[in-house]
């Protein structure tokens, strides 16, 4: 029963975001929440998947840009009643702080948004400055709060190169070993941050949480 619920409202949010229906996605979005359904699996089998086809649709010049903005609201939208019954979950004991942006010359944020939730529901103290953020911008609130970790966003081939801009400016200013950089996001992978000095990479928000977790845990020498 519980199964087939989750099928139809995931599906139905998942046509919503296709669609570019703003409304229906965050009905949709309210009624999985209402219903006790789990709102991480909705963000990895609904919006997730739906963006996906979105993406995939724009880059063969299938739907025009105005669609993809749409769509995009739809995301956003669903995307934030689930991130907020996410977050509601929070932990009381304070397990480190995380300064996170998506780089400079990058709007996109519905995945950096979804990797900030997810801290926030496990604990840490999270810094979220958007996107399109200079990488100065972001070395000074790292310094500004005492953060453990800076988690960079990126989703273009173009822009990806923002989060190599800010580990070579922790090394300018030789503080690269004060902070963990992790970095994600649609263009980026496990070889890329390797190549450009970051601690670590994640292709999803959850797994992103377990990898800044790990890298606390050994740095620190003890469990966050
Ligand atoms: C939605 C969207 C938009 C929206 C963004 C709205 C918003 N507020 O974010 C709008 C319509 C504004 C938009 C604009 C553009 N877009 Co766009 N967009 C997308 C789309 C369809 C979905 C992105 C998304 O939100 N996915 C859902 C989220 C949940 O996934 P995610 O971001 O990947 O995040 C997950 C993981 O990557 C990870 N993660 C993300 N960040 C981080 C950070 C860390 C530290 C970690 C550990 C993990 C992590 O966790 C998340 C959850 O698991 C993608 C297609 C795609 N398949 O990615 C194109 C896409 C990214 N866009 C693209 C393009 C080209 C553009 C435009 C240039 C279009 C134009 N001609 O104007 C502009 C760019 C504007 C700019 N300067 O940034 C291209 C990029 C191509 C490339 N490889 O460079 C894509 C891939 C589409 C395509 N196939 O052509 N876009």
């Amino acid at each position: 029963m519980r199964k087939m619920l989750e099928e139809k409202y995931f599906a139905e949010l998942r046509e919503a975001i296709i669609a570019g229906d703003v409304q229906r996605a965050r009905e949709c979005a309210e009624k999985i929440v209402k219903e006790g359904l789990d709102p991480l699996k909705a963000i990895e089998e609904a919006i997730q998947p739906a963006a996906k086809i979105v993406g995939e649709k724009f880059e063969k010049l299938e739907i025009f840009l105005v669609d993809l903005i749409m769509s995009a609201d739809a995301m956003k939208a669903a995307a934030e009643v689930l991130t907020s019954a996410i977050k509601a979950k929070r932990p009381l004991k304070p397990v480190g702080k995380v300064v996170i942006a998506t780089v400079q010359g990058d709007i996109h944020d519905i995945g950096k948004n979804i990797v900030a939730a997810l801290l926030v529901a496990n604990g840490f103290e999270v810094y979220d400055l958007g996107v399109d953020v200079p990488a100065l911008k972001i070395i000074e609130k790292a310094e500004e709060v005492g953060a453990d970790v800076i988690a960079l966003s990126a989703l273009m081939t173009s822009t990806m190169r923002g989060q190599k801009d800010v580990i070579d400016m922790l090394k300018a200013m030789s503080i690269r070993d004060k902070y963990i950089v992790v970095v994600g996001g649609g263009a980026t992978t496990a070889e890329w941050a390797r190549e450009i000095g970051a601690d670590g990479w994640a292709e999803t928000a959850p797994e992103g949480v377990s990898l800044i977790r790990r890298l606390i845990e050994e740095k620190r020498g003890v469990k966050p």
